[in-house]
C-alpha cells in the first residue's frame, strides 16, 4: 500500500510538473525536480520528430527510353453496355477484368486498363499504364495504379509501387508510395486462393511521397494527350544487383491496400463476385479493378514463368487449370537479395 502511495505521489508530481512545463519562473520556484523535467524532453522529442525537406537531385525524364517489354489487356470499352466480360477475369489465378461498379455494373474506363509497356534508360524503369479512358466527372485517372515486381519469378511479388491519383503532368513524388513484403508471405501457399489468409502482404512501407533516403526513387505523372495514360518510374539501381524480373500492373477505383493485395486470399469468390455471366454474377465486393498477366524484364522468358503474357505465337501463361501445382519459394527476402530497397526509409516530411 506504501508502495502504491508513493507511485500515486510521484504521479501527481509528474502531471504537474507538465502542466508547470509553460509557467512563469515564479510559480514554479518551489517545483520538483530534475527527474521529470528530463523524462518530459523525452516525450516531447519522440512526439515531435525533426522534419526533413524533401529536395531531389535526379527526376526522371522519360523521352527517348528504350523499350523492356509491353503487352494489350482486354478492354471494355466498346462492350460495357452487355455489363460482363468474357474473357480476362479468372479468381482462381488471381486475374481480374472487373472495371465495373459493384452490382450496378457501372463502366469505369479510369480503371481500364488497355496497354501495358516499360522502357528503360540509364537510371530509371518506366511503366506506362494506358486506360480506356477518364472519370467523366473530373476528366482525371482517379484511382491507385500499381506495378507490383516479381524478382524470384515464381508468381509471388516481392514489392509494389503505388501510384495514387496521379494529377500532374510533370513528374512527382507525390502520393506514390513502395511496400515490400519482407517476411515472404504475400500470396499465402500458391497462387490458388488461400481459405483464410492470415498474411500481412507487402507490410513494409519503404517510400512515401518522397520522404527517405532517397526521395527519387519512384514518380507517378498522368499525361493526357490523344490516350489517358499514367506512368510510374522506378530507380533502376534498387535492382541492380538482380535486375531481372516479372512485373504485372493493377488499377483499382478504391485506394490500393498493399497489406491486402493478392485479392483472391483476401476476398471469397462469393464476396468477390464475378463480371463473368454465371454462378458468381454481378461484381460484388470487389469491383473497379483490372490487372493484367506478366511481363519479364532483363531476360528471355522461357515459357514456363507463372502468369506470364503470351509472347508473339509463344504461350507462356501457366495452365489456369491447376493453380494449385504453382506454389512459391519457400523463402525470398526481399530486402537481403536487394538491400538498398529496404534501406529506403519513411520519414516524416515537413507539414507545408
Ligand atoms: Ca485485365
Ligand atoms: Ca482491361
Ligand atoms: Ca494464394
Ligand atoms: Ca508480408
Amino acid at each position: 500500500m506504501k508502495f502504491v502511495k508513493q507511485v500515486l505521489f510521484l504521479s501527481i508530481v509528474f502531471a504537474f510538473a507538465l502542466q508547470a512545463c509553460g509557467l512563469p519562473s515564479a510559480l514554479t520556484a518551489d517545483e520538483p525536480t530534475a527527474q521529470p523535467v528530463a523524462t518530459q524532453v523525452a516525450i516531447a522529442t519522440e512526439q515531435q520528430p525533426t522534419p526533413v525537406e524533401i529536395v531531389h537531385t535526379l527526376i526522371p525524364f522519360g523521352a527517348d527510353s528504350k523499350d523492356v517489354a509491353n503487352a494489350h489487356d482486354n478492354e471494355e470499352s466498346n462492350s460495357y453496355d452487355s455489363k460482363s466480360v468474357m474473357f480476362g477475369d479468372d479468381f482462381n489465378i488471381n486475374r481480374f477484368e472487373r472495371p465495373f461498379t459493384s452490382v450496378d455494373m457501372a463502366y469505369l474506363p479510369q480503371v481500364d486498363i488497355v496497354d501495358i509497356g516499360m522502357t528503360e534508360d540509364d537510371n530509371y524503369y518506366y511503366v506506362h499504364i494506358k486506360l480506356a479512358g477518364v472519370d467523366p466527372a473530373t476528366g482525371g485517372a482517379n484511382g491507385s495504379y500499381a506495378v507490383d515486381f516479381d524478382t524470384s519469378i515464381d508468381g509471388k511479388a516481392e514489392f509494389i509501387i503505388i501510384a495514387q491519383t496521379p494529377t500532374s503532368a510533370e513528374w512527382s513524388t507525390d502520393g506514390v508510395s513502395i511496400h515490400a513484403d519482407e517476411n515472404s508471405d504475400v500470396g499465402g501457399e500458391s497462387l490458388s486462393p488461400d481459405n483464410g489468409y492470415t498474411g500481412d502482404g507487402f507490410e513494409k512501407t519503404v517510400f512515401n511521397a518522397g520522404t527517405g533516403n532517397d526521395p527519387d526513387a519512384a514518380w507517378s505523372r498522368f499525361v493526357n494527350e490523344g490516350s489517358p495514360v499514367v506512368e510510374i518510374a522506378f530507380k533502376k539501381a534498387f535492382l541492380a544487383a538482380q535486375p531481372k524480373f516479372m512485373w504485372s500492373v493493377t488499377a483499382s477505383l478504391a485506394t490500393i491496400d498493399p497489406t491486402k493485395f493478392y485479392y483472391n486470399d483476401t476476398y471469397t469468390i462469393e464476396s468477390a463476385g464475378s463480371p463473368v455471366l454465371g454462378d458468381q454474377y454481378p461484381v460484388k465486393d470487389l469491383a473497379g479493378v483490372d490487372n493484367t498477366c506478366r511481363l519479364p524484364a532483363g531476360f528471355q522468358p522461357t515459357g514456363t514463368e507463372p502468369l506470364g503474357c503470351h509472347v508473339g505465337q509463344q504461350v507462356i501463361e501457366a495452365d489456369p487449370s491447376s493453380p494449385s501445382t504453382i506454389h512459391f519459394t519457400p523463402i525470398f527476402n526481399i530486402c537481403k537479395v536487394y538491400p538498398a530497397l529496404c534501406e529506403l526509409q519513411v520519414v516524416q516530411p515537413i507539414k507545408p
